[in-house]
């Protein structure tokens, strides 16, 4: 037996077995690709040999090529080389997939002359989601052995796929349940015997369906380059695999290069980075049992999304109507999860929901998380009473912006109390910010982040800061759009350019949808402190006065209650032109670039502040927070990797301009300054 780092290969009889050992994944960085080439020549050299079966150790197959290496310089073999090599080798090859089989590992796989996975196999080709499309052959070896309609939406989808609709697809050969090593072998014994077919790939025939790649063309968002370039290398699938492997790495080479590329994959590493937090050596509870308090909108979420993942919850909640109405939606929560086949039948039926009006239920719970409304002195009552009927438990606060080390103050044990900032609705949105305070045990963090883990969320660690790290930013964005609509812009102008740039929803149709009743209780609380110098205007006040409030009321910023879409509030225009009046402001035309670049600015401008501040302990933290919160657009990289595409110099000279107008609101921030001073960059600091 040869040896590699990360390939062995060995003999036995008439069969050569290849495993490949990279953990964690078996990515198929260079050394990979080296010992795979490694062992097809020497078993190619081998006499005798019948077959070959090649499969992964650990967890997958192979989780897709080494994404650190995109953007660095290529290095031989690559991996189209190796799957051609594969694909042919006089010396029939199975692959054997289990755990994942994903991009660069499902390439390698569909270059073998036949394929069989274990049961639960995950098969995929998610290239799009970072901005790249299958480089190694993927675009053209799907279509050849599913079809190219399942190939494309396998392709544009990025979704992977189970081994048993892998199998009826004919992507795979046979679904056979045992250890791989074992597989493997008896695999490439039937491979011998004919029982299992060998074929190669290239040799399959596929016809091409130019309405089907139209069609999928006109369905693209605009931006979106790698399925554009996809699209572009399946409709070269029915050409001889030579060429259209050579236009698949042209097309390939046009997304590495892309800033597309950059800020998904940016965003990939950025999601993982956040896991790693100072307190991960600390030891965290077992969260078998979780306790909600209050049955509202966050509530009920809350207690999906732990039911969902098979924690048994105890909800609490003091008034009966609002129980049974929280019991109600969480029921409907769950069914939803079964039809979309997020949660088994089974499952639904083994979750545990205890229901009581009393705290003292969840004595016993590892963790309760107070889900009330958001008033300072509410939650400091219930954490309180909390702490004397449910000795031991670790607390949480679900606060979106209060002041977590005051709620501290109330506990005889403020080290127990943590923030957990859940998102609406709590049992889809993936990310979760845990709120550290001062006093807040490694313990409890540690026990955050293992929730969040659990429920297959995105746990990003936020300081003590009004508002944490999303929602601060967030006010200050919409400041920055309320003084844009007193320039001169409509709330409908403004919302069409942040939504060209690729914003999920404008700032105003946000505002809609949450209702103009929670962002004029935050203004309400503010009040106090507001600064005179601050340009403040009061047409979302008026409108939230006059009882429009958004979608739930019918009317808020639009209209929702026509049937011919939904038409700006004609209320409106008088409402702006009096803080207009108020400000002294003659309105001018304001282009879509220049809005953009303003409210743009200043997220990045309150980054950069809560960077400074150590709220948000690296650069990326942030941009997850607003790529998975705040419908920032992933292809743009989160705002901290978008400033640092238009560089600190350029952002710093644009707020010193807006200062000129606004020197209240626009101050360069130190740490923005430095970055300019030194030509840096965020992603340096982290
Ligand atoms: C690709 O394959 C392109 C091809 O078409 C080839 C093109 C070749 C063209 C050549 C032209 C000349 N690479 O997620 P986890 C790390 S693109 C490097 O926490 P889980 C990850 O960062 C790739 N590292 O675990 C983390 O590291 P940390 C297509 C990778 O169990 C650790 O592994 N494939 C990596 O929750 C654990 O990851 C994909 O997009 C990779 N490919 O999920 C799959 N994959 O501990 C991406 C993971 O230091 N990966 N890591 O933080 C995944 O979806 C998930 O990681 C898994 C595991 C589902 C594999």
């Amino acid at each position: 037996m040869a040896e590699d780092a990360r390939v062995r290969w060995e003999v036995q009889r008439d069969i050569g077995l290849i495993e490949i050992d990279n953990p964690p994944v078996n990515a198929a960085g260079h050394a990979v690709r080296a010992g795979l080439f490694e062992a097809l020549t020497a078993l190619a050299e081998t006499p005798g040999l019948r077959a070959i079966a090649l499969y992964g150790a650990g967890r997958s197959f192979i989780a897709g090529a080494d994404i650190r290496e995109f953007g660095q310089p290529p290095r031989a073999p690559s991996l189209p080389e190796v799957c051609n090599a594969i694909e042919q080798s006089a010396v029939p090859v199975v692959a054997i997939l289990h755990g994942v089989a994903l991009g660069g590992g499902l390439e390698v796989a569909m270059a073998a002359q036949s394929r069989v996975a274990l049961p639960g196999t995950r098969l995929g080709l998610p290239e799009v989601t970072l901005g790249i499309l299958p480089g190694a052959g993927g675009t053209q070896r799907a279509p050849r052995l599913m079809g190219l309609a399942p190939a494309r939406d396998l392709i544009l989808s990025g979704k992977p796929i189970g081994a048993e609709a892998a199998l009826k697809a004919g992507l795979i050969d046979a679904v056979e349940a045992g250890e791989p090593r074992t597989i493997a072998l008896a695999a490439a014994g039937h491979l011998i015997s004919g029982t299992l077919t060998a074929r190669r790939t290239c040799d399959l025939p596929v016809t091409l369906d130019q309405d089907d790649l139209a069609a999928a063309r006109a369905a693209l968002p605009a931006h979106d380059l790698a399925r554009s370039k996809a699209l572009d290398a399946l409709a070269e699938a029915h050409r001889p695999i030579a060429k259209g492997l050579a236009t698949e790495r042209a097309l390939f080479n046009d997304c590495l290069a892309s800033p597309q590329r950059a800020a998904l994959i940016h965003a990939f590493f950025a999601e993982r980075a956040a896991a790693k937090i100072p307190e991960a050596q600390a030891a965290p509870r077992d969260i078998g049992h979780i306790g909600v308090l209050g049955a509202g909108t966050m509530g009920s979420g809350i207690a999906t999304a732990c039911l969902i993942v098979g924690l048994n919850v105890t909800l609490v909640e003091r008034a009966p109507e609002a129980l049974a109405r929280g019991q109600a939606q969480i029921e409907s929560n769950l069914d939803g999860a079964v039809k979309r086949g997020k949660l088994s039948a089974e499952a639904r039926a083994a979750c545990k929901l205890t229901t009581s009006d009393d705290i003292a239920a969840m004595a016993g719970a590892d963790l309760i998380i107070e889900a009330i409304i958001e008033d300072f002195d509410a939650k400091a009552q219930v954490l309180s009473a909390l702490e004397a009927a449910c000795p031991g438990a670790l607390l949480a606060s679900n606060t979106s912006y209060l002041d977590l080390d005051g709620l501290a103050g109330h506990l005889r044990d403020p080290g127990a109390l943590i923030g957990l900032h859940f998102f609406s609705p709590a049992h889809v949105m993936r990310l979760l910010e845990v709120v550290v305070g001062r006093e807040t045990r490694a313990e409890a963090v540690a026990t955050g982040f293992k929730l969040a883990k659990r429920l297959g969320k995105v746990a990003v660690r936020a300081g003590v800061c009004d508002g944490f790290i999303g929602n601060r930013l967030l006010r200050r964005y919409r400041m920055a759009c309320d003084h844009l609509v007193l320039a001169g812009a409509t709330p409908t102008q403004i919302d069409a350019a942040l939504e060209d740039f690729g914003m999920a929803l404008g700032p105003y149709r946000t505002l809609d949808l949450a209702g103009l009743d929670i962002g004029w209780a935050d203004r309400k609380r503010r009040a106090p402190d507001r600064d005179p110098a601050e340009r403040y205007v009061t047409f979302a006040d008026r409108l939230f006065e006059a009882g429009e409030l958004g979608r739930k009321a019918g009317r808020g910023f639009y209209v929702y209650d026509g049937d011919e879409g939904t038409p700006p509030n004609p209320a409106l225009d008088a409402l702006i032109a009096a803080d207009r009046a108020a400000h002294s402001v003659t309105p001018r035309d304001l282009s879509p670039q220049e809005i953009q670049d303003y409210a743009l600015t200043a997220i990045i401008t309150e980054a950069a502040e809560v960077l400074d501040e150590g709220i948000a302990a690296r650069a990326s933290d942030i941009d997850v927070v607003l790529l998975m919160g705040y419908g920032f657009p992933r292809w743009r990289g989160g705002p901290l990797h978008y400033a640092d595409t238009l560089g600190a110099g350029a952002l710093a000279a644009r707020i010193e301009r807006y200062a000129d107008d606004d020197a209240f609101f626009w101050k360069t921030p130190a740490l923005l300054a430095k970055l300019s001073r030194d030509g840096g960059t965020f992603a340096e600091l982290s």
